[in-house]
């Protein structure tokens, strides 16, 4: 057994004696209560999922295992010279709770490479379809291609017992994780790379091959490629994408079948493809003033159109937060160090003092703050990446780190199917009498 798989066996084997003592003793405690505005409203705030790997405050932003970002940012192992944190560590603290050491990072950023590969049938399936098809459906569809490669599919089949779900949850993880930067790059080198391929280099570790093989090799992309794929990571488990991961999961799909499913929910307009919507509505805010140096002015009449024809403006608000997303102050940090120089950054902070206001002015927005998504595009057009349709790709990567790291947990807590109740209107309107 490797050694991240044995350190989480004796965390999770402790985590899940004390899980049922626990609920023995207070299995029956209330800890919310629902009211008829939150059935009708998606089910916002409703306390009713257990995630393990992250949590979510609506003021202070996301904390993975009680860490906020800029703690991570100074605690997690970075790569050779460099100052972001490393993914392959939040992995780690994901799913054992503890921050590793670096031979530990190394470790796994060596563990990931020897389980790198891109099966000939993700290819084919991949080259049957025209270049031009949404990123999104082609990872998607990419995933689901390699699901016959599933170890716990296989092992189910042959009669596992439920005491090794967890072990091969781990194993898919782990093989899933390792293959997903192969077929990210993949898909952006078919659509935007002429079909011209590059090979991973053996010496990177897992975000700077994967920068690599997009073609993008400045050292200060594959920094910023870190620092991306560690905040994207998770965001607690009530998020669209995992907690779509979470219920296909909880029907014991195995982790390519779950994980496949919470990218067809990261790329819905309203969760991750807000960040190709962004850059999208900028672009065509550049285009309608004609200049890359606009005025509050006319910023302010952009914004005033785009709401006006009845549309959100892309990457502010959010379901949880009420305070400028963490993430997005995280990038700011960065392009304050690395790009305070670039346009299309400036434009990005020049919307964060103009948006909140006009937002806050409607009176209905809960949220007036930029999101995680507000950010990421101009940095990635800085350093030439201008495709936005690919850029929800991207957020998947990251985000397999967290679902799945959550989804070795559910396993290992033996955690049930998910089956919430649902009511018709009728029926409440008689509750309430
Ligand atoms: N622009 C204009 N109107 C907005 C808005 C925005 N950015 N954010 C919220 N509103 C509106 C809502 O559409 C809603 O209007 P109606 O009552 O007319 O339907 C009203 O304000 C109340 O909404 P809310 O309670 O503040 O927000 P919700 O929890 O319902 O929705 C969303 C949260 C993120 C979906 C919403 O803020 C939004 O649409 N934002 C723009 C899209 C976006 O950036 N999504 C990414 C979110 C972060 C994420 O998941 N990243 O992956």
């Amino acid at each position: 057994m490797d050694i991240l798989k044995q350190r989480f066996q004796e965390v999770a084997t402790t985590v899940g004696q004390e899980v049922k003592d626990f609920l023995k003793l207070n299995g029956d405690r209330k800890i919310d209560e629902v009211v008829v505005s939150q059935v009708f409203g998606g089910m916002r705030g409703i306390k009713s999922m257990l995630w393990e790997t992250s949590q979510l405050d609506p003021e202070e932003g996301i904390r993975f295992r009680g860490y906020s970002i800029p703690k991570l940012r100074e605690l997690l192992p970075k790569w050779k010279g460099g100052k972001e944190p490393m993914p392959e560590g939040l992995f780690w603290l994901m799913l054992t709770g503890e921050i590793p050491t670096q031979e530990q990072v190394e470790w796994l950023t060596a563990e990931w490479r020897r389980r790198e590969n891109l099966p000939q049938q993700t290819i084919n399936v991949l080259e049957a379809l025209s270049p031009e098809t949404h990123p999104m459906t082609q990872f998607v569809i990419g995933i689901m291609s390699m699901q016959p490669d599933s170890l716990f599919a296989a092992k189910y089949a042959e009669g596992m017992s439920k005491s090794d779900y967890w072990s091969y949850t781990y194993e898919d993880a782990m093989n899933l994780i390792a293959r997903l930067p192969l077929l990210a790059a993949y898909i952006y080198r078919r659509s935007f790379g002429q079909g011209k391929h590059i090979a991973a280099d053996p010496n990177l570790d897992w975000s700077g091959n994967y920068a690599h093989m997009l073609g993008y090799d400045q050292p200060d992309f594959k920094s910023y490629m870190r620092l991306y794929l560690t905040i994207h990571a998770d965001h607690e488990g009530g998020n669209a994408s995992a907690h779509t991961v979470h219920l296909v999961g909880s029907t014991l799909s195995d982790p390519y079948l779950s994980f496949a499913g919470g990218m067809n929910s990261l790329a819905g307009p309203l969760h991750g493809l807000a960040n190709q919507e962004v850059i999208k509505w900028i672009f065509g805010m550049i285009d309608e003033i004609g200049t890359m140096d606009p005025t509050e002015a006319q910023i302010a009449d952009y914004i005033h159109n785009t709401l006006e024809a009845g549309q959100v403006i892309p990457g502010y608000g959010h379901a949880v937060l009420r305070q400028p997303d963490p993430r997005f102050i995280a990038q700011k940090v960065f392009a304050e160090e690395y790009l305070h120089e670039s346009a299309i950054v400036k434009i990005v902070w020049q919307l964060f003092d103009i948006v909140p206001g006009i937002l806050q002015e409607l009176g209905k927005v809960k949220n007036p703050w930029p999101n995680v998504d507000a950010h990421s595009g101009a940095i990635l057009v800085h350093y030439g990446l201008k495709d936005y349709n690919y850029y929800t790709v991207m957020f998947g990567v990251s985000r397999a780190l967290g679902v799945l790291a959550a989804q070795c947990w559910s396993r290992a807590l033996g955690l049930p199917l998910e089956r919430p109740k649902s009511l018709s209107f009728a029926s409440i309107k008689k509750m309430i009498q």
